[in-house]
């Protein structure tokens, strides 16, 4: 049962709120039963029904390609790496769900537009190497954000991240290989892979959010122990984490500003260009129109699933009523 602030007393809301405080401090668990402010409350639906509609959107970039896939090994990857994400969009709405919000609300908020998603999936995958720069650039972006996430002060989207990390970073090695596969075959792949390589590389910066001094939620989210970095602090760390292994496949990340600063022990690194991001988050992206409008006509055409599922329910709830009477 979930607790709210409307079902206390003043008194008892300022002892719940330092129970609430206490938990956060000492690194222990929120869980559903527990009383939270509804600040809080409202950021993580925010922010856990945002992740989970990015999961759903992103399987279209990808699912683009799976009759298309070059062999059967690759299409059955890929296959298996789009369930993953409907899977991942499913704890997440589930998660979301403790929190006091329906499924439904949060499907709808999407289906007409008043939702964010993840500004990664507004772009468009016009070769194979998309899947793997997908892979092996925003699964990786993924993975970086997430781990953190992993130890949320929020029970279920903690433990939520933590499978989602574990096959999300299958998801990265498979980009990295059909990348490698890419650069050790002819100058037309290795060329393949590098424009793949230069059409995902700022837009997976991007993913982060916006830089530190403009992103309103960082403060209190990092407070209430949700986020445990900055935007800008893990971008940073994913930098680091992509140059060397660019170097192993042998493509050039696009940024001819990049370097390792001695002297910050930080990589310096040309300016994203946020006014891009800014007008892919006001539905201006080249695929925003398209994602919704796709994700719009899977929710039409699965209303007899929904329907189905409903009546299977209400029979079985009659058939145990029947038994028990
Ligand atoms: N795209 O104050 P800020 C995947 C919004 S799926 C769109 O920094 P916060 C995968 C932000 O929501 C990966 N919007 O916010 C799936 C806020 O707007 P509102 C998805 C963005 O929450 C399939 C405003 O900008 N991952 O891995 O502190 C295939 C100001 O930002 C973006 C997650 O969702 C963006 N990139 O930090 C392959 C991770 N960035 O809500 C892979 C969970 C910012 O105030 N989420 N905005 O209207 C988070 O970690 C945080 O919410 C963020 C933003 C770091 C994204």
């Amino acid at each position: 049962m979930m607790t709210t602030t409307a079902d206390l007393a003043d008194d008892e809301i300022s002892d719940a709120e330092r129970v609430f405080d206490e938990l956060v401090a000492h690194e222990k668990r929120i869980e559903p039963r527990d009383w939270m402010p509804e600040a809080y409350r409202k950021t993580l639906i925010r922010q856990i029904s945002q992740h989970a509609h990015s999961e759903i959107i992103g399987m279209q970039p990808e699912g683009n390609w799976i009759t298309r896939a070059p062999s059967l090994k690759r299409k059955a990857i890929l296959m298996a790496k789009v369930q993953d994400e409907a899977g991942h969009g499913l704890y997440l709405y589930s998660a979301a769900q403790t929190l006091g919000i329906t499924r439904d609300t949060m499907t709808q908020q999407l289906i007409d537009g008043k939702a964010k998603y993840s500004s990664i999936f507004n772009y468009p995958t016009p070769t194979w190497a998309d899947m793997g720069a997908i892979g092996w650039l925003v699964d990786g972006a993924a993975i970086v954000n997430q781990v953190p996430l992993c130890r949320a002060s929020y029970g279920p989207y903690g433990r939520a991240m933590v499978r989602v990390c574990k096959e999300e970073s299958f998801h990265q090695r498979q980009g990295f290989e059909i990348l490698l596969t890419l650069m050790q075959g002819n100058e037309e792949q290795r060329a393949m892979a590098q424009d793949a390589v230069n059409r995902w590389y700022w837009p997976s910066l991007a993913m982060f959010g916006p830089p530190d001094d403009q992103s309103p939620n960082s403060a209190q989210s990092m407070k209430w122990k949700i986020k445990r970095f900055t935007n800008d602090e893990l971008r940073q760390r994913f930098v680091g984490m992509l140059v060397p292994q660019a170097e192993i496949l042998g493509v050039t990340l696009p940024d001819p500003e990049l370097r390792f600063d001695e002297e910050t022990g930080e990589y310096a690194m040309g300016e994203i260009d946020w006014d891009e991001f800014f007008e892919v988050l006001r539905g201006n992206g080249p695929c925003n129109a398209e994602r919704l409008e796709r994700r719009r006509t899977a929710h039409e055409e699965g209303a007899w699933v929904r329907e189905a599922a409903a009546e299977y329910t209400r029979k079985q709830a009659l058939r145990a009523e029947r038994q028990a009477a």
